[in-house]
């Protein structure tokens, strides 16, 4: 497949140790146990955890230049507090993430409940910095942290009835105005995948970013990202990953089908009803930097494409 390479961050070659001291912090806190034996003695010696466990994929474009963590954290969708690209990320902070668990049932051999400590125990966490391109008509680049939601999956062993995956966030009125008061979608949010792009190497359970864990507004303690596809695909804080056979109704394009489309792939040629689809807006580039050129699949066109050879991609937005 296309992700192979994967080469060890030393964390002493790019990490400033006091940055190092909240990062093992992040790996302590998700409970992961050191896999790897090649771990920098000055770090190693208090507990045997370190960063060093982060891989980065190096099959991926890793001379895509970051985007300002600040502007990434502060400049969140995140419709259950509200539609304020501001207030959302001050709101989210109420948000109640631990403890964590995730049901994966439907069309498995082993549903199951399972603990997030659980899942972490099990994966091996890769950087990987992608593009994402919100349907809005702006961008940005972001270095996750996560692991291939296939091999989450393959722990609840689908079965061959399994075609398609539905993902839902949580549902935590308390903290989630919107959700208290039924204002602007239907909640709890839901978002799904084919069972091939949920299986596809790149698509992604984050559990962090920039080193660290995933703040709350960006959807903490853990959310999809799916590269090549718009990005209210890639849903906050999911607890439930059902299995089924049919296509799962989905949150946007319940609430305007003729706008949100249940495969969402980026597309500069389909234009939004309202707007161009064409160009973006990189979050933080000056008011005179030119708007940059979208691209088909959102530059992800040499890993995916297959899955879609045999659709019209005109129609099927
Ligand atoms: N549960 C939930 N997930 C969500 C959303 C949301 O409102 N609620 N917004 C989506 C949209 S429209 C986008 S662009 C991305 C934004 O991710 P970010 O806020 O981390 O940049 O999250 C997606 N996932
Ligand atoms: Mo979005």
């Amino acid at each position: 497949m296309i992700i192979k390479t994967k080469k060890l961050i030393s964390s002493s070659e790019i990490t400033p140790p006091e940055i190092f001291q909240e990062r093992r912090k992040f790996i302590r806190m998700l409970g992961l146990t050191m896999v790897g034996a090649n771990i920098p003695s000055a770090f190693a010696s208090e507990d045997k955890i370190s960063l060093a466990n982060i891989f980065r994929n190096t099959a991926l474009d890793n001379s895509l230049k970051s985007t300002p963590a600040e502007l990434v954290q502060n400049y969140t969708n995140y419709y259950e507090f509200t539609f304020n690209k501001d207030d959302s990320t001050k709101l989210a902070q109420s948000m109640v993430i631990d403890p964590w668990s995730v049901e994966i049932s439907g069309e498995v051999e082993k549903p199951q409940v399972y603990h997030l400590e659980d899942i972490l125990s099990k994966q091996t966490l890769e950087e990987r910095i992608y593009r994402f391109r919100c349907v809005e008509g702006w961008s940005m680049v972001v270095p996750w942290v996560g692991f291939s939601l296939s091999n989450l999956l393959k722990i609840a062993q689908p079965l061959s009835t399994a075609q398609f995956v539905k993902f839902t966030t949580i549902q935590q009125p308390e903290t989630m105005p919107n959700q208290r008061d039924k204002k602007m979608l239907e909640f709890p949010y839901v978002e799904g995948l084919r069972i091939d792009e949920a299986m596809h190497p790149l698509t992604l359970l984050a559990v962090g970013m920039y080193g660290e864990t995933l703040p709350k507004q960006n959807g903490a303690p853990l959310r999809l990202v799916v590269p090549w596809k718009y990005g209210f695909k890639s849903i906050k804080a999911i607890v439930k990953i059902e299995l089924l056979k049919k296509p799962p109704l989905t949150t946007w394009n319940k609430s305007a089908p003729q706008e949100y489309g249940f495969y969402a792939n980026v597309n500069p040629s389909v234009p939004h009803p309202r707007w161009s689809q064409n160009s973006e807006r990189l979050l933080g580039s000056g008011f005179f930097t030119p708007r940059r050129q979208t691209e088909l699949f959102n530059g992800y066109g040499e890993q995916i494409a297959s899955l879609y050879q045999d659709m019209d991609l005109r129609h099927f937005f």
